[in-house]
């Protein structure tokens, strides 16, 4: 069974992204083909990822679903040659039980939703039959609509709510405690406020869901909206919203995230190791 405790108690891990998707956020294409997937999570386990999340829909703002036959065609391989031969956990992105299922029985050991079983409610049953890990990620809506002028009252506090409820969803269907984390869903239908006030307070979102939580803000298009308005960087430079990343990946970790999220992993593994000897140094 899987534990997040085996993977992120002593240090924060660091999740790198493989993105088997056509159009995905800040990738896009570029692994579509399964062995320039695989080889780029070999990339990534070599640069000292401790998890590799394979994904074969994007969620995109805008983006359509995609069939459950080609997703399941794209991200399959991948996992299987990943999980073999890199010995690094693997994590497949989906919402959808059969592909959870499939990606499974090629050697994943967690699976990440977006949708926190709010799609698929039969994908929580998949992940506590496997005994898998599981991220439950927050999103207002769906990707199709999910940034049409999103609302709330106190992003914090919904999201916080929408977390312990879609949590305790895991456990009533017999996902353990060991196995859950949490995800505030940095940019999946959120203002670039909103994300700000999420990373501003993800200590207080951390403390109420009591599960290691989850950043994902790697190249999202509020940190190039961000360095635009600083006067440094183009909105759509990926160098430069990747120097921005690091910046959230130490605020993020030095706030109570124990797993980031990131494209670049190289940074983050060292960003980590700083961070780890900084908490041993100050203890
Ligand atoms: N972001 C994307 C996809 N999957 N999963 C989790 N748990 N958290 C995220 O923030 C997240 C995710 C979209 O980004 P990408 O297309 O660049 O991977």
């Amino acid at each position: 069974m899987f534990t997040w405790a085996s993977l992120c108690a002593e240090r924060p891990a660091v999740m790198g992204i493989v993105n088997v998707t056509p159009d995905s956020f800040s990738d896009g294409g570029q692994y579509l083909d399964e062995d320039a997937a695989v080889a780029h999570g070999h990339a990534l386990a070599a640069a000292g990822a401790n998890l590799l999340d394979v994904g074969g829909e994007s969620t995109r703002p805008g983006a359509e679903p995609v069939d459950e036959a080609e997703e399941r065609r794209r991200v399959v391989p991948v996992v299987e040659r990943l999980a073999g031969e890199t010995g690094v956990p693997v994590s497949v992105d989906t919402t959808k039980p059969t592909v959870a299922a499939a990606a499974l029985d090629a050697g994943a050991v967690v699976v990440n939703d977006v949708s926190a079983g709010r799609f698929h409610p039969a994908l929580l049953e998949v992940v506590a039959d496997r005994g898998a890990g599981y991220i439950a990620m927050h999103m207002l809506g769906e990707p199709r609509t999910m940034q049409r002028d999103p609302r709330y009252t106190d992003v914090v506090t919904a999201v916080g709510d929408f977390l312990l409820d879609r949590l305790d969803a895991a456990r009533a269907v017999g996902v353990p405690d060991v196995a859950l984390a949490a995800d505030p869903g940095i940019g999946f239908g959120k203002t670039p406020a909103h994300n700000l006030l999420l990373l501003a307070r993800l200590r207080e979102l951390c403390d109420r869901v009591e599960v290691p939580v989850l950043v994902g803000a790697s190249r999202k298009r509020f940190l190039g909206e961000l360095l635009a308005a600083a006067g440094t960087g183009d909105p759509a430079d990926l160098d430069a919203r990747d120097d921005a990343t690091l910046a959230t990946v130490v605020w993020a970790v030095d706030h109570g995230a124990r797993i980031v999220r990131v494209h670049a992993a190289r940074p983050a593994v060292r960003a980590v190791a700083f961070l780890t000897a900084m908490d041993e140094a100050a203890a």
